[in-house]
């Protein structure tokens, strides 16, 4: 391949809702491209880009691939990110590296969830795109309504650049208005095309849309607006030169339209991109940060001091690692030692591959506005940065949506905690938006993450790469027990067997402190009656029993107790007797100071659009949640409420189930509350249980 510039390379994110096309889309652009022979299909699982098996058995992209092809002199480094609600952490990873996104709109449905979710991700990288209505040629579409829809919600820098001539089943044809002619492909997939004049019965309507179109571009700059108002056209220079301005500032979202699977339009897509598409040298400086977290720029030119983002890293089945690169400035090559900048540790480079889907292709070197993969680096991991250690730059670290949904796993076998642990560890370093809890407390590892399928996912990986499986399990709730009374007992221990004896008494009080002090442990004894060093040994057995539990095996919290009184016997009287004493003493208390359970609570918050905010609110007061407040924004509502965990489980799934995936929340800890009497009847049952097993 030759040898790309930053000026000549395009990195392409395909973004969308679930199934509008955009593996179909990479693999129409490889085609037209000569990459590959054939045109893949999802059908037959034979795409570039979805390969994995899972990809293939549930027809859908999981994991973020790598295409790359040259066209028109450019070379395309093509980013297919997954639609799926569940894989957004992929979407997070991928828009970072990012210089065009194409939004693929569905012919049919226009602007759906998933769409305005990767929205405000590119909102948030402030990303130039361009949208692209795929599937043209099914029954209903209507291009016109799509382009008004995406006007509707993302205003009016949303512009079109094409009429379908023939759209809906037989579609072949598309009016492109900035060549004014109408191109129609064969419809055998060959991507093949003819070229003629706009029909008669069209040309008024191109006309109007060409010259919408004009005074966008000419808008976009003020001397290009000066010469339009003077010559009432623009000239091509200024066309390009406008349009690519109006495409960076965002202030033109150009849309095309096409059929994928038909391979129809993806060239005039190619051919815009290549032409009208912002370059790493356009967008170039981009901002990093120093060794001292203070703001700089890195300029994306092959002879500048090497950066590059590491956006994601693979586990291949039989490759080990890979991790996904793309180098921001600078040049890197195989042997290079560089430093890994987020974690403070240095890296040698080994080999360099470019990426499509699984074919590797050892390039050795890769410059700055490139993407590409490396393998075996020791310990860098998604979201990390790699730079020369003369100008050690970092990039502002992944952002990561927080886990919805939660399991607890055992193994099924018993000696496999290690694998287990090992494999858990090695997938959130690969994926970020799943996270591994190990809660000491309740004795359970969690996991969690974006969605029911995405666990899922999870957990296949860790049976095919670590070979180990786990049961699944409701993960417990961390209830806590308190007291609501005081107590006043005495507890004498005394042990009298063979040689050396037990004895010790110790007399205490207990009465509850306010939510959130947690315990405190005084001591009041006079005149002797315990000696002083025994008086730590009593509260190791009190803090014991906090721990432990007294109740249903719950950490026990806001409990003050005062030792005033006791009895030692000069020989029998030892540390371990007064720490037994002093547990007994204080769980005897706790059963006499009406203990009862606190549950946590937590802060619910539900964005959702209107329509669907009566069946959400109903639904958190029926998982007895109290509704704080409700507020408007934008297109959506947005609806607090405190919401008890237990009540919690699976949420993320039955909110999408009754939003139509329209809705999305976030939680939070707030306080814990005392547990309902029927609900603490059935814990306390559960956990004696548990305990007889
Ligand atoms: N009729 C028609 N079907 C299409 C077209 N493009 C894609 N499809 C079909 O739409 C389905 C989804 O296509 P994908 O390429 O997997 O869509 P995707 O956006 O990559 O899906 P995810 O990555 O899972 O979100 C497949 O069955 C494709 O064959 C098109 O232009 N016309
Ligand atoms: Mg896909």
């Amino acid at each position: 391949m030759k040898d790309y510039g930053p000026k000549e390379i395009r990195n392409i994110g395909l973004v969308s809702h679930q199934s509008v096309g955009k593996t179909t889309l990479a693999e129409a652009m490889l085609f037209s491209a000569g990459v590959t022979n054939r045109l893949g299909t999802i059908e037959d699982g034979s795409t570039t880009s979805d390969y994995r098996t899972d990809e293939i058995e549930r027809k859908i992209s999981i994991s973020t691939s790598l295409a790359h092809f040259e066209w028109k002199d450019r070379k395309f480094n093509l980013v297919d990110m997954p639609g799926y609600l569940d894989f957004i952490g992929e979407v997070r990873c991928g828009l970072r590296v990012t210089d065009l996104a194409v939004v693929l709109l569905d012919s049919v449905s226009g602007v759906e969830v998933g769409t305005e979710i990767v929205w405000e991700v590119l909102e948030e990288n402030k990303t130039p795109r361009i949208f692209f209505v795929n599937h043209m040629d099914k029954e209903h579409s209507n291009f016109d309504k799509v382009v008004n829809d995406a006007r509707d919600a993302y205003g009016n820098a949303v512009v079109a650049v094409q009429i379908p001539v023939n759209q809906g089943e037989g579609f072949t044809a598309i009016i492109d208005l900035l060549r004014m002619k109408k191109i129609t492909f064969k419809n055998d997939g060959s991507g093949k095309y003819t070229q003629e004049d706009i029909p008669a019965d069209l040309t008024d309507k191109a006309g109007e849309l060409r010259n919408a179109l004009i005074e966008k571009i000419a808008e976009s700059d003020d001397e290009i607006l000066e010469k339009y108002f003077e010559e009432g056209e623009l000239s091509n220079e200024d066309i390009v030169q406008g349009l690519k301005a109006g495409i960076i500032s965002r202030t033109i979202f150009p849309v095309l339209g096409g059929a994928a699977a038909r391979n129809i339009g993806t060239q005039l897509l190619m051919d815009f991109i290549a032409e009208y598409g912002p370059s790493p040298a356009d967008l170039s400086p981009y901002p990093a940060l120093d060794t001292k977290g203070g703001e700089t720029q890195v300029e994306a030119d092959a002879n500048a001091d090497f950066s590059a983002l590491v956006f994601k890293t693979l586990s291949e089945m039989h490759v080990g690692e890979l991790s996904l690169i793309r180098v921001f400035s600078g040049t890197i090559k195989s042997g290079d030692d560089v430093a890994n900048t987020t974690k403070g540790t240095s890296e040698k480079i080994g080999q360099i591959y470019a990426l499509n889907g699984k074919n590797r292709n050892e390039i050795g070197i890769l410059k700055a506005g490139d993407i590409g993969a490396l393998v075996k680096l020791k310990d860098t991991h998604t979201g990390n940065t790699l730079a020369s250690k003369k100008n050690p730059v970092v990039f502002k670290p992944i952002k990561f949506p927080t886990p919805v949904v939660e399991i607890a796993v055992t193994p099924k076998s018993k000696g496999d905690e290690e694998k287990i642990s090992t494999g858990l560890h090695t997938l959130t370093e690969i994926d970020p938006s799943f996270t591994v809890t190990i809660d000491p407390e309740l004795r359970q590892t969690v996991i969690a993450g974006q969605g029911e399928l995405h666990l899922a996912i999870i957990i296949s990986r860790l049976k095919e790469r670590y070979g180990v499986e786990v049961e699944q399990k409701r993960p417990k709730i961390p209830y806590r027990e308190t007291i609501t009374a005081k107590a006043d007992e005495r507890y004498r221990h005394k042990k009298q067997t063979g040689g050396a004896g037990q004895f010790a008494e110790v007399w205490m009080r207990i009465e509850p402190i306010p939510r959130g002090e947690g315990f405190s442990f005084e001591s009041k004894v006079v005149g002797g009656a315990i000696s002083s060093v025994f008086i730590p040994s009593i509260e190791k057995g009190v803090r014991q029993v906090m721990t432990e539990g007294a109740v249903a095996g719950y950490k026990i919290v806001d409990v003050k107790a005062v030792v005033y009184d006791g009895k030692e016997h000069p020989v029998d009287s030892k540390d371990i007797a007064f720490q037994i004493a002093g547990r007994e003493v204080f769980k005897m208390a706790i059963l006499h100071a009406k203990p009862i359970l606190l549950e946590p609570i937590y802060t619910v918050t539900v964005k959702c659009p209107e329509d669907y905010m009566g069946d959400v609110m109903g639904d958190l007061s029926g998982r007895r949640g109290k509704i704080l407040g409700m507020e408007a924004q934008g297109r959506f509502q947005v609806v607090k409420a405190q919401v008890p965990l237990a009540e919690l489980h699976n949420y993320s799934t039955s909110l999408r189930s009754m939003t139509q995936g329209r809705a999305t929340y976030a939680r939070e800890l707030s306080h814990y509350d005392p547990v309902p009497k029927e609900i603490e009847a059935k814990v306390v049952a559960e956990s004696k249980e548990e305990k007889e097993k």
